[in-house]
């Protein structure tokens, strides 16, 4: 007969051991480790409200599928215009069932807000009568959202003058140096020395978590061209100088349609062993690494196998689906256990942290159970505690511990 408290404390029962891992998982607080959000110090950088969820480019790429209405003329359509008629084409005269539309649903309900509404002017009136400072508390809680690590681009002018204007940033805000710019032919010149006091300027000025950028599907490490010299040359070292990890965003092609503008952009199957040379190559560098490609997960999740300097995370842009996170999810608790990243916003609208996050809780509180379920059949079950062990690992222990020094 078993007595001791120890195995009084094992889910040995599947109800009661899903019951638990929903608990823990929807109400354990996250560190989002890539958005594109900011702080209201950051004036117009700061997006919240019902113009801005509905305007967001994953919603205008499906509104030009289905409205009748040319490229040209939609992008002439003010803001609020815009809105109007992506309100109008995907939940007035269509069912919203994308993922990106549903999330518009779960925004609304958050706030009690009418979602069959037949126009927008509810939405609007809650909107605009929230104080900023509160209504990020607010999205911050019904989140269940500790921190976000922001975008931050050294060289885009209106964000580096509020940099360099001092500001004191709301400590949840978390900063990341990204290097598009830098890395992808984007005319940022100079010598190796300028470059690396370029950045060595930025990261005493940002604090960042990490330094970030995105890559094509043609990504190639090592490479005879200008990308490979300024990650030799400049980013690297400095990676190593800093005790910095390298997040790497693997697998855009950039404007396939450039008539949608920013919702222009594709995906493209990409060469994993790029970042396995890299981890190998550099074994004091910790990297982070996201694909845009279904096809390359499982290669990802093998090559973390190899490298524990590589830490796979998020399901990113077209992969953040429920169907799509519950198959990555599953396969990288499969081949990983709990070292991994299971998501990332990548918000760019304040409110899109409530959808973007309680969706993923479901697929991720989904993925969990079953491993625990297979654990408990092949013979072991597990308690509370050791639940709320490993979500607090895949929830912030692993970004903190790659990223060591969070502000
Ligand atoms: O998911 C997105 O919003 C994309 O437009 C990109 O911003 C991507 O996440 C990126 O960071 O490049
Ligand atoms: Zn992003």
């Amino acid at each position: 007969m078993v007595t001791s408290t120890k195995f009084a404390d094992l889910l040995t029962h599947t109800e009661e051991l899903r019951a638990r891992v929903e608990i823990v998982v929807n109400s354990w607080q996250v560190v989002d480790v890539h958005t594109h959000l900011f702080p209201s110090e950051f004036n117009e950088l700061c997006l919240y409200g019902i113009d801005e969820l509905l305007t967001y480019h994953y919603l205008t790429a499906e509104t030009l599928r289905s409205a009748r209405i040319s490229h040209e003329r939609f992008w002439q359509l003010s803001k609020t215009a815009q809105a109007d008629l992506v309100w109008q084409t995907l939940f007035v005269e269509n069912s919203p069932a994308s993922e990106a539309a549903r999330g518009i649903v779960t925004v609304l309900d958050a706030f009690g807000l009418d979602t069959r509404a037949e126009n927008l002017g509810e939405a609007r009136a809650f909107f605009n009568s929230r104080r900023v400072s509160e209504h990020i508390d607010r999205v911050f809680d019904i989140a269940r959202v500790s921190g976000v690590v922001m975008t931050n681009d050294p060289f885009d002018e209106a964000e580096s003058e509020i940099w360099k204007s001092d500001v004191a940033i709301d400590p949840r805000f978390k900063s990341a140096l990204r290097l598009d710019r830098l890395l992808n032919g984007n005319a940022i010149t100079g010598t190796t020395t300028s470059l690396r006091q370029t950045l060595d300027e930025w990261i005493a000025r940002m604090n960042p978590v990490y330094m970030g950028v995105s890559l094509p599907a043609d990504f190639k490490f090592p490479a005879d061209d200008v990308r490979d010299r300024l990650l030799r040359e400049v980013v690297l070292p400095t990676a190593q100088e800093h005790g910095l990890a390298i997040t790497l965003m693997v697998g855009v092609r950039r404007r396939v349609n450039p008539k949608l503008r920013e919702a222009g952009d594709g995906v493209g199957k990409a060469d994993v062993t790029a970042v396995e040379r890299m981890c190998a190559e550099y074994p004091d560098v910790k990297f982070l690494a996201t694909f845009l490609s279904r096809e390359n997960q499982h290669e990802l999740c093998v090559a973390a196998r190899k490298f524990n300097n590589l830490m796979p995370f998020g399901c990113w842009w077209f992969l953040n689906n429920p169907s799509i996170v519950s198959e990555i999810t599953r396969e990288r608790l499969e081949l990983l256990g709990t070292s991994f990243i299971p998501q990332h916003s990548d918000a760019r609208v304040l409110e899109q942290l409530i959808y973007k996050w309680k969706h993923a809780r479901k697929e991720i509180a989904d993925a969990l159970a079953d491993s625990y379920e297979r654990l408990l059949s092949s013979g072991r079950a597990v308690t509370a505690e050791e639940i709320s062990r490993d979500v607090a690992r895949l929830f912030s222990g692993n970004f903190s511990e790659i990223c060591g020094h969070l502000r």
